[in-house]
């Protein structure tokens, strides 16, 4: 192997090795389910631990769609993939479901659909992280 090789290998694995130690354990991400119905949310309240990593199961068992909107939620939050959460919400199709992996931080956050008139049928909750 030339010199130049053994460098350009030092470099990367150097590369690959600092953000990776930054990384959240994902695999270690627990697993919290959401039901999105018309005009509910199951639980209302959801409960989660800061700092740990948890996959958000998001399940629409409407035939219509739904969102999962949670601006402050999600901005406090660390994301694993940040493209997930469009505008601070996450838009569910009928009959669609949908993994947001992220850390959550401390707090207590509103959570409503953002859907036409959705919200005044009821369509809200909150999450509580601590
Ligand atoms: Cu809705």
């Amino acid at each position: 192997m030339s010199r130049l090789a053994l460098c350009l290998l030092a470099a990367a694995s150097a590369a690959f090795a600092a953000p990776a130690a930054a990384q959240p354990d994902w695999s270690g991400a627990s697993r919290v389910e959401v039901k999105l119905a018309s005009f509910s949310y199951t639980p209302r309240s959801i409960h989660l631990r800061a700092g740990q990593p948890v996959v958000l199961h998001l399940v629409n068992v409407a035939s219509g769609g739904h969102d999962f909107a949670a601006r402050e939620f999600f901005a406090a939050a660390t994301l694993r993939n940040p493209g997930a959460v469009a505008r601070g919400r996450v838009e569910l199709g009928g009959h669609e479901s949908r993994d947001v992996a992220l850390v959550p931080r401390a707090g207590h956050y509103p959570l409503k659909c953002t859907h036409t008139f959705h919200q005044m049928f009821g369509m809200t909750g909150e999450i509580v992280v601590d």
